[in-house]
């Protein structure tokens, strides 16, 4: 029995091995019958024709006491004492008998009187695939994590079949699933299934993969026992935040008062916990003026307004955010928000007047050039067309320019009296 250790000498084996030849030899040549039945048989079942194989004579068998001697009470053979017959006593569990896939032999003494005499008998009992493989637990977890290399191997409980030869564990088998096989390797007398990943995993694909595992016997009809294996896909940084948009268009009116939201970036990251969670910020090269205008939510994504905004001091701002994720090293993505700012009518023309004497006498040509204007509004778009005119009653009159919003004041008539000009 050493002989499965392996740490005993090769010596000891050799020995040991002829030992039990030896053994079995010297029964064999004792045993003067053999019979075969397979275990599980019911009690009376025949195993053999003793007296006849004998040669004793039926009718005598009265009188020469057939009779099976056994040590103890609960011999699973008896004789039948009218017929001479080796029968089942017992019913006979091969499981429990002899343990292990080897032959499983008993060996008995018939006893004879009248001559007294001794014959040796040996029944070999059959298994019977009464078992099914089980295994010792129901259910087997294994935390994975996503990108594991394939051909990665992951030992499985061993499932357990007492019984013999063909009718053990002959292989075991897995649900279909696109990313695990089942092998197995022999170790003493188990077969040990192992998982073995043939494709990566993925946890944003799938978080979790249940499979069943079957061990299956050789018996005819084959018995078979299973193993939930669930697999727990662990995370890995594998994806960078990614934003709703690769650039958000934003239109404001440049009275917007502080503390207005402009707009709000989004951005999604689907792995697991600090790997997936999101913090955006300005781009470090973003303008101190202008982040002094924004403000960024760290959280949110939401753009909010520090400052007032004024549409003559700058018509469009470009803001580029970042989103980073928690990890480490954490992986980030840009983004950029375009801020139009909309124009308000906030600023009246302005008059720029340039005279060109201070003076004029009364008697002064119609049509002398008294000054010289031109008018500006800081808005724009219709907000900065100015419509210029002269209050009546007065005999001047404006006379455009070449240039637009520029005029010069010329008389009407001859001048009797001083007079202002005015401008709506
Ligand atoms: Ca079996
Ligand atoms: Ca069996
Ligand atoms: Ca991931
Ligand atoms: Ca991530």
């Amino acid at each position: 029995m050493w002989c499965g250790i392996r740490r005993r000498s090769s010596q000891h084996c050799w020995f040991a091995f002829f030992f039990s030849l030896l053994t079995i030899f010297e029964r064999q040549t004792l045993a003067e019958l053999r019979y075969s039945i397979p275990e599980e048989m019911k009690e009376g079942t025949f195993v053999g024709n003793v007296a006849k194989d004998l040669g004793v004579d039926k009718l005598s068998l009265t009188d020469r006491r057939f009779r099976v001697v056994s040590g103890s009470k609960d011999a699973v053979f008896e004789v039948n004492p009218d017929k001479g017959s080796l029968q089942v006593r017992k019913k006979i569990d091969r499981e429990e008998m002899c343990h292990g896939s080897g032959a499983c032999q008993i060996e008995l003494k018939i006893l004879v009187e009248n001559p007294l005499e001794i014959h040796y008998v040996v029944v070999e009992i059959t298994d019977v695939n009464d078992h099914s493989p089980s295994f010792s637990e129901k259910e087997q977890t294994f935390e994975i994590a996503e990108h594991t290399s394939p051909g990665t191997r992951f030992e499985l409980h061993a499932a357990r079949d007492p019984d013999a030869g063909v009718n053990s564990i002959r292989t075991y088998t897995i649900t279909s699933n696109d990313h695990f096989d089942i092998e197995s390797s022999q170790s003493d007398e188990d077969k040990i299934p192992f998982l073995v990943l043939r494709k990566s995993l993925d946890r944003e694909q799938k978080s979790q993969h249940l499979l069943c595992v079957t061990a299956v016997d050789g018996g005819k009809p084959p018995r078979s026992g299973t193993l939930n294996v669930s697999i727990i896909v662990l995370d890995i940084n594998d994806n960078r935040p990614n934003f709703s948009q690769d650039t958000y268009q934003v239109e404001i009116y440049e009275n917007a008062s502080v503390g207005t939201t402009v707009t709000a970036v989004k951005a999604i990251d689907p792995d697991e916990g600090t790997n997936g969670e999101i913090e955006y910020s300005f781009s470090k090269t973003l303008a101190r003026k202008v982040s002094e205008i924004f403000e960024l939510n760290s959280i949110s994504g939401k753009i909010t307004l520090k400052q007032k905004l004024d549409f003559e001091d700058s018509e469009m701002y470009k803001l580029d955010v970042q989103a980073s994720d928690k990890a480490t090293p954490p992986l980030t993505s840009r983004s950029r928000v375009v801020v139009k700012i909309k124009d308000i009518n906030d600023n009246a023309p302005e008059i720029e007047v340039t005279s060109l004497s201070n003076t004029v006498t009364e008697d002064s040509k119609p049509g002398t050039i008294i000054s010289l204007i031109s008018v500006t509004d800081k808005d724009s778009g219709a907000n900065a067309k100015i419509i210029s005119s002269i209050a009546e009653d007065v005999p001047f009159q404006l006379k455009p320019s070449y240039k637009e919003n520029s005029y010069s004041v010329v008389t009407t008539g001859f001048l009797d009296r001083w007079v202002f000009i005015s401008s709506p």
